[in-house]
């Protein structure tokens, strides 16, 4: 089989890329390793920018997310048993919106079914080949039978643990890397949200987020160890933990109930230079990854997908390379910024084995300087509503 673009991925990278390519008339195809159903079983990001809205929007797919999605005017930062309000709408003009990232995927798989695109679940040993040069080469397995599909582009899309980056030749990717020591165990629960906006405190015992997916259901964030297990944390404790790194305020508004889904993630930040190799694009995760502190990591894979579909559509329209060769430095310059922030967030609100006196008391520093300060403040509202996207 031929095709033009071979999307690695049906994550929500993949998907919105396929979307846009079909809106433009560019035929493609989607390889995903899961189901369907695994795909979307996995809770994950929940806070879109402007600028991953507008682009769901131009793929056709906004229409749920405008209906359901919960526009954030503002966050609040709690620490010392105090909440400061940081007012994204006031202090940058823009919002963001609390619509999950397995709603964002079900609406683009919805479309891309009505669409009648073909995307292949459960294929095995996807290989990808010859990519170097102008004929590039896809092989899988499904269902126990060897498929070949020849392209003009492959889109790598698929994750962190994909096959795409792990086929550039070692030598030729540059990788940059921090492991956090902890993680976040967060749990999904059909309560009341405890306020209308997000909380991120900094509490000596870690840090702690409430968050949301809608008015009737919510989702909770620990810092934990990264040796613990989910069965060290049966639901009591859970929430008696929450409830020691909150204000007193929180303490009294929080719903408890069983929850739905709990799980452990690891914090990382991640960026692999460049993110093209030949007629290779990799997007998202499967380029880099940021500790969710700052609710960045679905946002940048939106981004890059930007990049990447006006990349293509212009190959396709003008035959040149001129945009595909911009590709790489375009995004790496906004995801840089997004590391930064990520970086950033996540050393402000939690608490590191190896601090000391002298760092707490930085910390300590910067977090009143940041809700103390209309330019510090404004500076951290700008990155949380997301950068613009170059042109
Ligand atoms: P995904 O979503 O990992 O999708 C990649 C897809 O590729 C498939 N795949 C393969 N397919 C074929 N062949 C192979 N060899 C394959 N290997 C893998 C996988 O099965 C999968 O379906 O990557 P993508 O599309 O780049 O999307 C990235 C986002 O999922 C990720 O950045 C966010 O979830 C990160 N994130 C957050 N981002 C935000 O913008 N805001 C948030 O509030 C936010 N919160 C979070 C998060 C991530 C979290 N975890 C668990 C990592 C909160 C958490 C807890
Ligand atoms: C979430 O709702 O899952 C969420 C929100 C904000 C973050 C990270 C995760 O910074």
């Amino acid at each position: 089989m031929r095709v033009q673009v071979a999307i690695i991925g049906a994550g929500p990278a993949g998907l919105l890329l396929g979307q846009l390519l079909h809106r433009a008339g560019i035929d493609a195809i989607i390889l995903e390793r899961r189901s369907a159903d695994h795909v979307l079983s996995r809770i994950r990001a929940g806070v879109l920018e402007q600028g991953t809205v507008d682009l769901l929007d131009e793929a056709g797919v906004g229409r749920r997310l405008h209906a359901e999605g919960l526009v954030h005017g503002g966050i609040e930062l709690c620490f010392d048993g105090q909440r400061h309000r940081i007012d994204l709408q006031g202090l940058t003009g823009k919002s963001v919106t609390v619509y999950g990232q397995t709603e964002v995927t079900r609406d683009l798989m919805d479309a891309r079914a009505a669409a009648g695109a073909e995307t292949v679940y459960e294929a095995e040993q996807v290989s990808l080949h010859d990519f170097d040069g102008d004929s590039p080469v896809v092989r899988y397995r499904k269902d126990g039978v060897e498929h070949e599909i020849r392209c003009d582009f492959i889109a790598g899309c698929d994750g962190y643990h994909g096959v795409s980056r792990a086929s550039v030749p070692s030598g030729a990717l540059e990788t940059y890397e921090r492991i956090y020591p902890f993680g976040w165990l967060g749990i999904l629960a059909d309560v009341k949200p405890v306020s209308d906006e997000l909380i991120y405190a900094n509490h000596e015992r870690g840090f702690a987020l409430c968050s949301m997916r809608s008015r009737t259901r919510s989702r909770y964030y620990v810092q934990c160890s990264l040796d613990d297990r989910i069965e060290d944390w049966p639901d009591e404790r859970f929430w008696e933990e929450l409830k020691r790194r909150l204000d007193h305020e929180a303490v009294a508004n929080l719903v408890t109930g069983p929850s739905i889904e709990k799980s452990i993630a690891p914090l990382r930040s991640f960026v692999a230079e460049p993110m093209r190799f030949g007629r290779l694009m990799l997007a998202g995760d499967a380029a880099h990854i940021v500790p969710p502190t700052g609710a960045k990591g679905l946002n940048l894979a939106a981004s890059d997908i930007h990049y990447l579909s006006r990349a293509l559509i212009d190959h396709y329209r003008s035959g040149t390379m001129r945009e595909i060769d911009h590709y790489s430095a375009r995004c790496l310059r906004r995801v840089w910024k997004s590391v930064r922030f990520s970086w950033w967030m996540t050393s402000m609100m939690h608490r590191f084995p190896d601090t000391g006196e002298f760092g707490q008391k930085i910390q300590e520093a910067e977090l009143d300087y940041v809700v103390g300060s209309t330019a510090a403040s404004t500076s951290l509202a700008e990155n949380y509503v997301g950068l613009p996207f170059e042109v």
